[in-house]
């Protein structure tokens, strides 16, 4: 995967020439995304990466990680509502919630929206993400004013190493498999998780695009697999990630996210979202002949 910033055409106001600046991530330096860029917001270089808050006319402010799009303005949130939603539903009672990575507090918001969840620890390792965050996407980080966020600035390998908790649902909300998040991705890590959960415990993760990743996408499936007795691919549109088509790894030891969705309390909850309903609950886990054939 390779990503390209075009930053050397930001004048020093940070307004950029409206004919020449353009945000590329490319996959193998062939074919991807591109979007005009109006003006650079800010750069920024963590103890762990470079993050950058660039603002464009379609998506609005867009959070740049490690040259990876993350999270913007105008993407209807899917990826967040997704890799929260789906598991919490599925989970008979989610009381404690864990989020590996998940830096822009998209998904602990979305998390804290369920009533039933008690505590959701969020252990990122990259404070700087987070503080970004608060300054550009305050809607996004506003379940870190709910007194059940518990946020950790740690390693998460680490973390799942030498917890002594278990968790009903964990999300490996994570940025791609270069960079801070690389280790993460490894089936001895998934192997830790699973041991971190609860009977009916439920592990979801992000595991890119399943038309430019296919590689990726099917070693992922195979150690995931061999791990949870219930793992299954859903996946989302989403705008501003190569192909526009991003899939998660639905895993658990019993809960079946087709058979196991709570109609009820999605009925009482109410939920306001832009993408996730109960409809796309289901319909998620359909997928193409093409993605069915990475799958083990
Ligand atoms: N290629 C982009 C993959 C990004 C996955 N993580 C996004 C984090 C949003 N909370």
């Amino acid at each position: 995967m390779q990503n390209e910033n075009k930053k050397d055409y930001i004048t020093e106001d940070g307004m950029a020439d409206l004919w020449n600046v353009w945000y590329s991530e490319l996959h193998d330096g062939l074919s991807g995304l591109t979007i005009k860029i109006d003006r650079l917001i800010e750069s920024t270089q963590s103890e762990f990466q470079r993050i950058d808050v660039i603002d464009t006319k379609d998506f609005g402010k867009m959070l740049v990680l490690y040259g990876s799009l993350m999270v913007c303005d105008n993407d209807n949130n899917a990826y967040n509502e997704m890799i929260a939603h789906v598991p919490l539903f599925s989970h008979p009672a989610p009381k404690q919630v864990l989020i590996i990575g998940g830096g822009d507090c998209g998904a602990l918001t979305e998390v804290l929206k369920h009533p039933q969840v008690e505590q959701c620890t969020m252990c990122e390792i990259d404070k700087e993400v987070v503080e970004v965050s608060k300054r550009h996407f305050p809607y996004l980080t506003a379940g870190l004013d709910d007194s059940r966020a518990n946020l950790l600035f740690a390693d998460g390998k680490k973390f799942i190493e030498e917890t002594k908790e278990k968790f009903d649902v964990i999300i490996l909300d994570l940025s791609d498999p270069i960079g801070p998040a690389a280790d993460l991705f490894q089936k001895e890590f998934h192997q830790k998780v699973s041991d971190c959960l609860g009977d009916d415990g439920i592990m979801v993760a992000q595991t890119e695009s399943p038309f430019y990743n296919k590689s990726t996408v099917s070693s992922l499936f195979e150690n995931l697999s061999d791990i949870f007795p219930i793992c299954k691919m859903y996946t989302c549109f989403m705008p501003i990630y190569p192909s526009s088509y991003w899939s998660f790894g639905f895993c658990s030891k019993k809960q079946d996210p087709l058979k196991d969705f709570d109609q009820e309390r999605y009925d009482e909850l109410k939920l306001v979202t832009k993408y996730y309903n109960n409809d796309m609950h289901y319909g998620s886990f359909a997928l193409p002949q093409f993605v069915k054939e990475l799958l083990p």
